[in-house]
């Protein structure tokens, strides 16, 4: 929009980080920084379960983190199953500013977190998470539980003033998943996709549920061959359920849009999925529509 930027993220948490990132647009002018100091402020709330180091562990008591940034030029960086870094989502800019790579994992990214000064910190589960992990462990099942455990991740996409695009993405993924195990936040196209040309998408939810449609890029493939931002999320969460047909009862997937225009579109798998909005003058939170 003309008269600054527009700023989308999922989730209550939304608003603190929309807020985050508007100062930060106004400080800088800059959308990516706007998307990556956004959803800083989430990766440090203590009271989120699913972001940051304070994020629920994997069965073995881990806790792993995921995370992806693009620019609208095709700039992207993205960090999976790092261990002990409190910012995933600047080591994830510091992947797409400093190396000729997309994507670092595991112990590699956790060395180039070192490398780049990092703060490296100590494992050990938030009071919160261990009290979690305590009572998860005297069943050991694993079932996510819709909108519960796995509906924290914070996606953010922005527009600045003159058209140009960013979008973050950070999560500490499903709860109790696997070790080794990635979800759909740091795979750039599943997570994220953000073009220039076009406009910026960001998914929220089960992230396997998410990869097998690539849903941020067939969201912004969608915009691209003219479907407005909401008609693009709601295709994809149809796709979605096609190709996840027989868990589907127990799944949720959430998308956001932005295209070039300034539209804006929100759809999820399940009621109970919303969405901040910010522009420089207002901040609110939207329930988005769902397919059931
Ligand atoms: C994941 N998509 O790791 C993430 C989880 C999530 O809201 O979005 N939670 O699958």
């Amino acid at each position: 929009p003309a008269d600054g930027p527009l700023i989308l993220s999922t989730w209550n948490h939304g608003i603190p980080a929309n807020a985050a990132a508007i100062n930060a647009y106004k400080q800088t002018g800059s959308i990516v920084d706007a998307v990556e100091i956004g959803v800083k402020d989430t990766e440090l709330d203590m009271e989120n379960l699913s972001v940051g180091l304070q994020g629920l562990p994997d069965r073995e008591g881990i806790t792993t983190l995921d995370a992806s940034i693009m620019t609208g030029d095709g700039s992207c960086g993205s960090v999976a199953f790092v261990r002990q870094v409190k910012h995933p989502i600047s080591l994830a800019r510091a992947v797409m500013e400093k190396t000729p790579h997309v994507m670092l994992a595991g112990e590699g990214a956790r060395q180039f977190a070192i490398s780049q000064g990092f703060p490296i910190e100590e494992e050990k589960l938030s009071p919160k998470a261990q009290k979690a992990y305590d009572e998860w462990k005297k069943t050991s099942k694993y079932k996510p539980v819709i909108n519960i455990e796995n509906h924290d991740t914070i996606g953010m996409i922005g527009m600045d003033d003159k058209g140009n695009f960013a979008g973050s993405c950070t999560t500490s993924g499903l709860a109790y998943k696997m070790h080794g195990r990635v979800g759909d936040s740091p795979i750039i196209g599943a997570g994220l996709y953000v073009d220039n040309e076009v406009g910026a998408a960001t998914a929220t939810g089960l992230g396997e549920s998410i990869i097998r449609i690539c849903g941020s890029f067939l969201i912004v493939e969608l915009m691209r061959q003219g479907r407005t931002p909401q008609e693009a999320c709601e295709e994809a969460v149809r796709r979605l359920i096609s190709k996840n047909r027989k868990d589907i009862a127990d799944i949720q997937a959430g998308f956001l849009a932005i295209n070039k225009e300034g539209q804006v579109g929100a759809f999820a798998v399940q009621p109970g999925f919303n969405f901040a909005q910010a522009t420089l003058s207002n901040n609110e939170l939207i329930d988005s529509k769902s397919h059931f």
